[in-house]
This record gives structure tokens, C-alpha cells and sequence, in this order.
């Protein structure tokens, strides 16, 4: 294909989620190929980011998704310019909640902010994952009696 038009969009991309997900088969369909740059745990760190996945398995998952043909780390913010050369990139997507962080880019690319997916994101997992672990011993022992109660009726 002589005109391929290629995209890249960047992220962290921690407990992968439908809106991850769908963020990238968006960005994947307003071109021909998509790159997609993981943020490394290193980088982060820097963004003051607190991921539960290694930056190995986050860019395993990335990379495995049909909406995905490469992966790169993401090790700073200033690499963007040179991916963008490096990579000849026509376009960079992002989720909204970076509306105009990136519109300094549009002088080497088209730049994209697309509608977040409402009601999922990764801290939101991870607090209903909080809230599983705070449960109090009276209600730990509650539940213990009941799947005794189960176990009981089973035998
Ligand atoms: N996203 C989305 N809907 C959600 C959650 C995330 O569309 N419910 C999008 C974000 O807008 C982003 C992408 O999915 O475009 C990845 O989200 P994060 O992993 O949270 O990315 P972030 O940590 O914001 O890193 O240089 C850019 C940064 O690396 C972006």
C-alpha cells in the first residue's frame, strides 16, 4: 500500500479495559496502521502514575490486540516528535482528557482527540478492587458461614 496512512496514539494501558480498547480500534480505523506507544513503568513513574501491570505484560496485551500492528515504549514526553519522523506519521490520536495537550504536534501531524469510554477507567477498577479487600471481619465471617452453610449442603 503506497499511501498508508499511519496512526499512533500513547498510554499506559494498566488493567486493559473496554475503553482502552475501544480507543484503539477507533484510532486504528482512521488509518491503515496503528502504533501504539506503552508507557514504560519507568515513565510512569515520571507521570506520578501508579500502574498495577508490568510495563512486559501491559505491552504483550497492547500488542495482541487486532487493532494494534506495532508497539514501542513511551519513555518520555518529548519523544513524540521524533516517533512521529521516525514512524512518517500521519496522525495522532488521543483520548479527550488530553484535549489540547498535544496540539503543539499538529505542526508535524494531524492530531485527534476522541470521546472517552464513560464509566470504566483503570482507578476505577482498582478502587472496586479496594473495596473487595476492605471488607470487615464481621462480614469476612458472615460469608465464610455461608459458603460453610453451602459446602455443608453440598456433602
Ligand atoms: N481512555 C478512554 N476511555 C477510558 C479510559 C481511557 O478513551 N474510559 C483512553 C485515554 O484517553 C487514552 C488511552 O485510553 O487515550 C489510554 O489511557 P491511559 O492508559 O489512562 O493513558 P494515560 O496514562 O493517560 O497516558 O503521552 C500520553 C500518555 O502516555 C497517556
Amino acid at each position: 500500500m503506497t499511501n498508508k496512512r499511519t496512526v499512533i496514539t500513547y498510554g499506559t494501558f494498566d488493567l486493559f479495559h473496554v475503553g482502552h480498547l475501544r480507543l484503539l480500534k477507533r484510532a486504528r480505523e482512521l488509518g491503515d496502521y496503528l502504533i501504539v506507544g506503552v508507557s514504560t513503568d519507568q515513565f510512569n513513574a515520571i507521570k506520578g502514575k501508579k500502574t498495577i501491570i508490568p510495563y512486559d505484560q501491559r505491552a504483550e496485551i497492547v500488542q495482541s490486540i487486532r487493532y494494534v500492528d506495532q508497539v514501542i515504549p513511551e519513555q518520555s514526553w518529548e519523544q513524540k516528535v521524533e516517533d512521529i519522523q521516525k514512524f512518517n506519521i500521519d496522525l495522532l490520536v488521543m483520548g479527550e482528557d488530553w484535549k489540547g495537550k498535544f496540539d503543539d504536534l499538529k505542526a508535524y501531524c494531524e492530531v485527534v482527540y476522541l470521546p472517552r469510554t464513560q464509566g470504566v477507567s483503570s482507578s476505577r477498577l482498582k478502587n472496586s478492587l479496594k473495596g473487595l479487600l476492605d471488607i470487615s471481619p464481621v462480614k469476612l465471617r458472615e460469608a465464610i458461614e455461608v459458603l460453610q452453610q453451602i459446602l455443608n449442603d453440598l456433602e
